[in-house]
């Protein structure tokens, strides 16, 4: 069968060969905290300065890490692919964004953030997203509201992903769902793949090891991103 509608899920595991931590470690801590206390509206509200540490220090990583053969070869895919293609990243770097200014993908690309973006922050007075490429102070005061503040533009558990209902659009209307990278831990996320498969999709996972939705996919193939999302691309063009 021929596929022309892609919807491509990535998490952690595609950045992880870019030097970038992926969440989940053995000991059940969240890049070496608890969730509870750096990824909740709660958390913040509480320590803000804790949280806002916690993203400076990702954010300030991200000039030192750079797009992987695995994001490549999605921006390569992007390229000359002349059907759709929906990349839905649940991660907050840039990599894709660089992978895909420097391969510029053709018009039936586009890419959503579903859970922020690492480089933006949003005034908690208007809502109102603007990019933020250095650190966030404690208080930061906000450019458009004397009152807001600014954090950052990161969906955070128990807040809404972004643009749900164009995800969920496409997944609807998709002949093939690619999940790269992640763990299925994490909700509406490890989802799609149910959705994507009621629309009639075949539904692909690619993962350094069996995910904890593996049994929800028709196909896994499995080892490092890296080897085997360029793989996979060469065989789909
Ligand atoms: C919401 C931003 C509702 C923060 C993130 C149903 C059941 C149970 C719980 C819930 C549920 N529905 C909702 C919930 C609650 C919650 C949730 O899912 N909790 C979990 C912990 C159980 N979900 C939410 O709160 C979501 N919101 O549902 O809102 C709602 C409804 C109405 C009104 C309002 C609200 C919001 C979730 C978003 C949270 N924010 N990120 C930040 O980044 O700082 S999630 C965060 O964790 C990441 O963005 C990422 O998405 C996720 C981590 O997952 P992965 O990307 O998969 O990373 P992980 O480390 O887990 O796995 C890495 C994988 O890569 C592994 O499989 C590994 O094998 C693989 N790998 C490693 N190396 C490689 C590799 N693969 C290939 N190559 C390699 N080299």
């Amino acid at each position: 069968m021929t596929h022309r509608n892609l919807v491509i899920l990535t998490g952690a595991g595609i950045s992880a060969e870019s030097g970038v931590p992926t969440f989940r470690a053995d000991d059940g801590l969240w890049l070496g905290h608890r969730i509870e206390d750096v990824a909740t509206p709660e958390a913040f509200a509480r320590d803000p300065a804790r949280v806002q540490a916690f993203y400076n220090d990702r954010r300030r990583q991200l000039p030192t890490v750079h797009p992987n053969a695995a994001h490549q070869a999605l921006a390569e895919l992007a390229a000359r692919w002349h059907g759709k293609i929906l990349l839905v990243t649940q991660n907050v770097d840039d990599l894709h964004d660089r992978a895909h200014a420097a391969t510029p993908p053709g018009p039936g690309f586009d890419l959503i953030h579903m859970h922020g973006d690492l480089l933006k922050a949003v005034c908690t007075a208007t809502g109102r997203v603007c990019d933020w490429p250095g650190d966030l102070a404690t208080d930061e005061a906000s450019p458009h509201h004397p009152a807001g503040r600014l954090r950052p533009h990161i969906v955070w558990f128990g807040e809404m992903p972004l643009q749900m209902d164009r995800i969920e659009a496409a997944l609807a209307h998709c002949d093939l769902f690619i999940s790269i990278g992640t763990s299925g831990a994490v909700w509406p996320a490890a989802g799609f793949v149910e959705t994507a498969a009621r629309a009639g999709a075949r539904t692909v996972e690619l993962n350094l090891e069996p995910s904890l939705g593996r049994s929800r996919f028709d196909e896994g193939r499995y080892g490092p991103a890296t080897e085997v999302v360029p793989g996979f691309f060469s065989d789909l063009i």
